[in-house]
């Protein structure tokens, strides 16, 4: 079973898209296994988006991200990274394809509403920056052994 970090970003939250979203997530048969609204501050940002450090749009970047709370999720199941990759779609919502969640709701570079890990150990380290181990929570799904 992978695990994964979501962020519905401040975008998602201004626009009242948090429900439509994570239905999303839910319908596809993914567990939440850990969920809060967070407003982040520079030094989690910064730490979150690191690898973009010293590009054009880095501190837009920052700016964006602290502007608003976000909500932070982490969804296991099978394949759980590359299965929300799919979920969202492509970074630039302009070119995301139509039924993915940037697709349907974003038109822009940056406003995209949504991060997800991209690998397993990405995923990892930006649980441990978002959660504490102990805001995971570990539960029985009823329905399982019928969706994965
Ligand atoms: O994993 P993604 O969010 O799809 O994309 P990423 O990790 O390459 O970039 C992180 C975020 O940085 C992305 O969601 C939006 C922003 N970004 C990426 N490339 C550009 C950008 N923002 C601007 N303004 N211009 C870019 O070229």
């Amino acid at each position: 079973m992978q695990q994964t970090l979501i962020l519905l970003k401040p975008d998602a939250i201004q626009r009242r898209l948090i429900g439509s979203i994570t239905a999303r997530f839910e319908q596809k048969g993914l567990q939440l296994i850990g969920l809060k609204f967070v407003k982040a501050d520079r030094a989690l940002a910064e730490k979150h988006y690191a690898v973009h450090k010293g590009k054009p749009f880095y501190e837009s970047l920052l700016e964006f991200l602290t502007s608003g709370p976000t909500v932070a999720m982490v969804w296991q199941g099978r394949e759980a990274v590359q299965v929300c990759r799919n979920l969202m779609g492509l970074t630039d919502g302009a070119k995301a394809p139509p039924g993915t969640i940037r697709g349907d709701f974003a038109l822009s570079v940056q406003n995209n509403l949504i991060h997800g890990s991209d690998s397993a150990e990405n995923a990892s380290l930006e649980i441990s920056l978002w959660f504490k181990p102990e805001e995971l929570l570990n539960w029985n799904i009823v329905d399982g052994t019928w969706v994965s």
